[in-house]
């Protein structure tokens, strides 16, 4: 009897813009309309300045003391910028982990947020009301099952909407990750599983991380769409993130991209990354910049210049300079925040006991050795 194949399959890597500003005319346009406008470019390239300098100045903030930890977005912006292009905000839902600002920026988080959290203030998380998406997620993968169980509730209400989930290349080692795929295709749930390759979970590298030859074949065998593109490449970003959220919109179920791009800087502040990876290793891909080819892109369409450059990054200056002082100017948090903001009222016996006690000097201190008793007795 012949041995038949019963399965087999094939990944695609999408690039349209290359490293050295050059289009692929013909790929570049869907159904006679370019996957990008000039006007499009050239805001979303002004758009990426800006975060790129937000994100910049946040590390020195927390070198200067002024922040706790942060986790660079550097060299992961096409792929941020391109995927929340392709969102409808206000509309669609974002389920971020940390290394994809730009995106949320684009969907309406006011900035200075992102410095809050990384500052330790809590408020940082209060997502603004209409704003959709869930705040960072630290711990890795959880956030893929909430934006599944996202998602299957907007199919479940006929809602038009799609939610998109990100997260890193380990993150897809994680037992969350195959859960949320195997939920999301079974009840064929509107999500785009958006993955940032960019080649390091911390100091392990993509190569020791899983033996899939790609991150997108992961995919395959959750039944669902996928495909690996430039991630340092706005253009194929775009695309292949429209073309998963209209499947999805349209009821074809969840999709997979894998987006390959780099992390120009150290995992955190809190590492060192000239510790474990080649100096080559990153030279080559700071010439992969996408920020370098997308002006390269501009310039050679005459859309860009030196002047317009230096306009943008003296703006994107002092819009940074705006956001620091937005975060950094916040009222001092009232030590009875964490209960009124995460209790109902009134709170439970034990609790306001606890509540009581913060009002001292002295935490973990028992109320009745304090002389709160009564007050204690009384909430
Ligand atoms: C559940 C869980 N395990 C471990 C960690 C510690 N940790 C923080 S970031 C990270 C690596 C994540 O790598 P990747 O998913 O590739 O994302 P990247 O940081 O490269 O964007 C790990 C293991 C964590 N935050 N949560
Ligand atoms: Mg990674």
């Amino acid at each position: 009897m012949p041995i038949k194949t019963v399965y087999s399959a094939k990944i695609e890597h999408l690039q349209l813009l290359d490293e050295n500003g050059v289009l692929d005319e013909r790929l570049a346009v869907v159904g006679g309309k370019p996957v990008l406008t000039d006007e499009e470019v050239v805001h979303l390239y002004e758009f990426m300045i800006q975060c790129r300098t937000l994100d910049e100045t946040a590390f020195k903030l927390q070198r200067s003391g002024r922040m706790g930890t942060y986790p660079q977005n550097k060299g992961q912006e096409a792929a941020a910028i391109g995927s929340g292009f392709a969102a409808k905000k206000g509309q669609d839902f974002l389920v971020p982990c940390y290394r994809e600002n730009a995106a949320l920026f684009m969907h309406g988080l006011p900035m200075h947020y992102i410095l809050l959290h990384w500052m330790g203030d809590e408020r940082g998380n209060q997502i603004p009301e209409g704003v959709c998406m869930t705040p960072l997620s630290i711990p890795i993968g959880t956030q893929m099952l909430h934006a599944t169980g996202i998602a299957w509730a907007f199919k479940i209400r006929k809602e038009p909407r799609v939610a998109i989930t990100y997260f890193g290349d380990g993150a897809t080692s994680e037992g969350d990750f195959h859960e949320a795929m195997n939920f999301a295709g079974t009840f064929q749930a509107p999500v785009v599983f958006f993955c940032q390759n960019n080649h390091w979970a911390i100091s392990v590298p993509r190569e020791t991380q899983t033996a899939s030859e790609t991150i997108a074949q992961k995919a395959i065998a959750y039944g669902m769409p996928t495909v690996q593109v430039d991630g340092n490449d706005l253009f194929a970003v775009v695309k292949a993130t429209r073309d998963a959220i209209e499947r999805a919109r349209a009821g074809g179920g969840p999709s997979f991209i894998e987006a390959v791009t780099y992390r120009l800087a150290d995992h955190t502040t809190a590492d060192d990354a000239r510790r474990y990876r080649e100096s080559a290793e990153l030279e080559m891909w700071v010439g992969r910049d996408p920020l370098i080819r997308l002006r390269k892109y501009l310039e050679k369409k005459d859309l860009w210049n030196e002047k317009l450059q230096a306009a943008a990054e003296e703006k994107a200056r002092a819009m940074t300079a705006e956001v620091i002082k937005a975060a950094e100017g916040i009222e001092k948090p009232a030590v009875d925040d964490i209960f009124n903001y995460t209790f109902a009222q009134p709170l439970p016996a034990e609790i306001e006991k606890q509540r009581q006690t913060l009002r001292t000097s002295s935490l973990g201190q028992d109320p009745q050795q304090a002389g709160l008793q009564g007050e204690a007795q009384h909430a």
